[in-house]
């Protein structure tokens, strides 16, 4: 069977979560990264990057993706209450994303508001390891680690400080063998 596309900057960004989930799925996928949208504009559902082509399907939106791609694979949560709470953290994962690109807030006011997102995370994370219950791993736990990292590589260690369980998270998924070749050859980016 063909591999699907993603296509995205060379960046994490909003492509990130989406290779980690196909390199922790053990999944092989073109991971296309392009300089500039250019004459890519008018094939873009919503003229932005990320998409992902599989087969007839082109989807945009990177939550959407991940879920797809999550659904596919059985990785989405086992009942719809856990698909349900799988979605609510990988939502609250693209908020503080987009936090992090905020013009609108200073350096102080991301600070301030990181607990408004890891509080509620560090408490699903003490009654059960995995971030939407159940007895094994989501595409949310990737999507949380996604934010963990990303959160420290845009200058904010701090933020994770104050959290044990949240570190744990970080530390288990960091050192993944599924992640380990990747994560060694990752291509540079500034974002
Ligand atoms: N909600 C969208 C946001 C996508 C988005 O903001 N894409 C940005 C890059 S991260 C983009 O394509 N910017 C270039 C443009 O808008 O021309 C998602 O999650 O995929």
């Amino acid at each position: 069977m063909s591999q699907a596309t993603l296509t995205y900057f060379n960046g994490r960004g909003k492509g990130e979560q989406i290779r980690l989930i196909h390199k922790y799925l053990d999944i092989p996928f073109v991971d296309h990264r392009v300089n500039e949208i250019g004459e890519l504009k008018p094939k873009l559902p919503y003229g932005q990057l990320p998409i992902y082509e599989d087969g007839q399907v082109l989807l945009a939106q990177s939550s959407a993706i991940a879920r797809y791609i999550a659904n596919k694979n059985n990785f989405a949560g086992k009942n719809v209450v856990e698909k349900a709470l799988a979605d609510e953290v990988v939502d609250g994962v693209a908020d503080v994303h987009s936090l992090l690109f905020s013009t609108a807030k200073d350096r102080d006011a991301k600070i301030q508001t990181f607990p408004k997102f890891y509080n509620h995370w560090e408490k699903k994370l003490t009654q059960n390891k995995h971030i939407a219950g159940g007895d094994d791993y989501t595409f949310a736990d990737i999507s949380l680690y996604f934010i963990l990292d990303y959160v420290n590589f845009f200058g904010f260690p701090d933020a994770i400080k104050e959290y044990p369980k949240l570190q744990e998270h970080l530390a288990y998924f960091n050192s993944h063998p599924k992640f380990a070749e990747y994560l060694k050859s990752r291509p540079e980016s500034k974002f």
